[in-house]
């Protein structure tokens, strides 16, 4: 009987990790960098767990030579006992079953982000190999895996001392499930940080070993978020202190610091579990209602704001504001596109009370500072009335110049599914792309020269300037900006936006600065997948026989070199999309059987962002170098 149910038991544990290798989506988002990194994650949000438990200070992530990484914590160590029900170890379970973690329930997890314990066994079956070592109780522990599947029982491999203790965890991920498996040490990085934020007595070492990357960092925050605020500013100027406040009421831990800057946006995290709420939610919410309520009561006290005046919007209220926002909550939901999105209500009437007391007990002690973020507001509200007017006029004027203006060169079909728009630098290549294309669902958009930078921009300046306008106009979707939101996708006239520009440095700077615009105006074309960047090849290598290939990298050219020593063929380089007569660019870059298309993900544009307020600085050769070391990465992990 006991073996019969055993049998059973297994069949389903494969079923189990079959169903991750199947739709690997499902649990970490993509198969793209962006999962490949989710992977990490998982592994480190169960060590971050054990630290939240109280068991863990220290946790280590090393990206090995191998394209492996290895994970470490010196908690105390996954159990080894037999499981009562499975009949294998407590370690094999939490690598094997999905849903383990509802099984080591009880209290030993109050708080818990990520997969609910389920993240080990995802990262398991989505690797080529795993193997954990445990240290527990004077005892060394280890067990590998491939595909998810043991390849023998947990087995005692040594000694160690009794204080010893921990889990480390070495795996490679599966490249038959990802499309990429260079992890990209710059996005791993940003989240170990944000973790030590988060958790203010964890230290975490970062060691990247391979040669073309190699690096080693130890982040520790002591002052948790109020460094994470300070971090955020950094180089702004700032408009008040620091405010930070923490309270737990009802099981819900709430901790909130926030900052004034001088600058014409504001920049609220939300965190739950110390996992990042991509898509706000109740905490937010909580925290913002409160926070406009409370600023217009001292507002109309003040008599900045007069019986007859509006209250300031929301808007108003937060333009300069950097502010983090961490909960705790026992029993946390999500929802919403990415379930990034915290969907308890209690969350919300907690924050909002512990809000509303932190904030009047610092603004009631510091009088002056609450007059300089007043007058923040009061400044927001005004540029808000003359932009609205601004706005207004610009909308009913360019849908005539638009039309009038006449770049686009739409597609014939109308049914957005099967559509796409190429942006294309330069009017040359923008010629050949029109010629080139599939007249039934490929439109062309030239853009000239170098599009408004958005991140430094007002408004009504990037909604002043022709390149934007056209693309705003073309998408038909709207846009999103401080003061309302128009943005709809679902009017979205293309299912994909390709962005179609020279494979050099100012071809990489228009990528960078088109990823912030979307990023910043139209988010969810990328959180939805809308966003392509094209890749046109750099060479055609034609030896005097036979045909000629396309190569889309040195590295692709070094290799043609090797492979046809001492044969005699000719290498085209091409410098730009416009040197490439139509036929070339269709068969290269258009068409859909051939072309190299490179989805963007919400990290890339990210990334694009932070890199192009990083170029906006004034220094300039250090923006250069950037610049050079980065230009073809974009191209060669294609
Ligand atoms: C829900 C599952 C996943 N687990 C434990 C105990 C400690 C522990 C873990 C871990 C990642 C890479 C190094 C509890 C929890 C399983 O049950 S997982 N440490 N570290 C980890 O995964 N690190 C545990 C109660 C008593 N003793 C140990």
């Amino acid at each position: 009987m006991a073996k019969k149910d055993y049998g059973a038991e297994s069949i389903s544990i494969l079923e189990g990790l079959e169903a991750v290798r199947k739709r690997p989506g499902m649990y970490i988002g993509s198969v793209g960098t962006r999962g490949l990194n989710h992977l990490i994650y998982e592994i480190v949000d169960n060590a971050v767990d054990e630290h939240l438990a109280g068991y863990c200070s220290e946790i280590s992530v090393t990206l090995n030579e191998d394209g492996s990484v290895t994970v470490s914590d010196n908690g105390r160590g996954i159990p080894v006992s037999k499981h009562p029900t499975a009949g294998v170890s407590a370690v094999e379970v939490v690598f094997t079953i999905l849903h383990a973690g509802g099984k080591f329930g009880d209290e030993t997890y109050k708080i818990s982000g990520g997969l609910h314990g389920v993240g080990s066994a995802v990262v398991n079956a989505l690797s080529k190999t795993l193997s954990v070592t445990v240290k527990r109780e004077g005892k060394v522990y280890m067990q590998s895996y491939e595909k998810g599947k043991p390849l023998s029982p947990l087995k005692e491999t040594g000694t160690c001392a009794k204080k010893d203790t921990g889990t480390t965890v070495t795996f490679l991920p599966d490249d038959e499930i990802f499309e990429k498996t260079v992890f990209k040490a710059e996005m791993v990085r940003s989240r170990l940080h944000e973790t030590v934020y988060l958790n203010p007595s964890l230290k975490i070492n970062f060691e990247d070993k391979r040669p073309e990357s190699a690096l080693k960092e130890c982040f520790y925050e002591p002052d948790g978020l109020s460094a994470y605020v300070r971090e955020l500013n950094k180089g702004k100027e700032t408009v008040c202190d620091i405010v930070r406040f923490s309270e737990t009421t009802d099981d819900i831990e709430v901790e909130i610091a926030f900052q004034f800057v001088d600058v014409f946006e504001e920049n609220i995290l939300g965190f739950c579990n110390t996992i990042f709420t991509q898509e706000g939610g109740t905490h937010i919410t909580g925290f913002k209602t409160k926070f406009t309520t409370i600023i217009n009561q001292y507002a109309r006290e003040l008599g900045v704001l007069k019986e007859k005046d509006a209250n300031f919007t929301g808007f108003d209220v937060r333009n300069g504001m950097t502010a983090i926002v961490a909960v705790k909550h026992p029993d946390p939901r999500f929802e919403g596109q990415t379930k990034t999105k915290l969907d308890n209500p209690d969350a919300s009437t907690v924050v909002a009370n512990i809000t509303g007391t932190g904030v009047t007990h610092f603004f009631d002690k510091n009088p002056d500072q609450l007059k300089a973020v007043i007058e923040c507001a009061n400044k927001s509200a005004k540029i808000r009335k003359a932009e609205e007017k601004a706005r207004t006029n610009m909308l009913t004027k360019s849908k005539f110049s638009f039309d009038s203006n006449g770049k686009l060169a739409n597609c014939e079909s109308k049914k957005p599914s099967e559509c796409e728009i190429f942006i294309v630098e330069g009017d040359s290549a923008g010629g050949s792309a029109k010629t080139a294309r599939n007249r039934t669902t490929q439109a062309i958009l030239p853009i000239r020269g170098k599009i408004l930078n958005v991140e430094k921009a007002s408004i009504d300046k990037v909604l002043g300037n022709a390149e934007i306008q056209s693309m705003i106009l073309a998408f038909g979707c709207g846009f999103l900006e401080g003061y309302g939101n128009d943005f709809d996708i679902s009017k979205l006239k293309y299912d994909k936006i390709v962005i179609m520009t020279d494979a050099d440095v100012d071809g990489a700077h228009i990528d960078t600065l088109l990823l912030t615009f979307f990023y910043r105006f139209m988010p969810d074309l990328i959180n939805q997948g809308h966003v392509y960047i094209a890749t046109p090849p750099l060479y055609r290598a034609k030896p005097k026989k036979g045909d000629g290939v396309y190569l889309y990298d040195d590295r692709a050219l070094e290799k043609y070199r090797k492979e046809h020593e001492g044969e005699s063929f000719e290498v085209q380089r091409y410098k730009g999309l416009g040197e490439m007569d139509p036929e070339q660019l269709w068969e290269t870059t258009l068409n859909p059987e051939t072309r190299i298309l490179k989805q963007v993900e919400i990290e890339d544009a990210i990334l694009a962002s932070q890199v192009t307020e990083m170029l906006m600085g004034s220094d300039v050769p250090p923006r250069r170098e950037f610049i050079y070391e980065h230009a073809d990465e974009a191209v060669i992990d294609a």
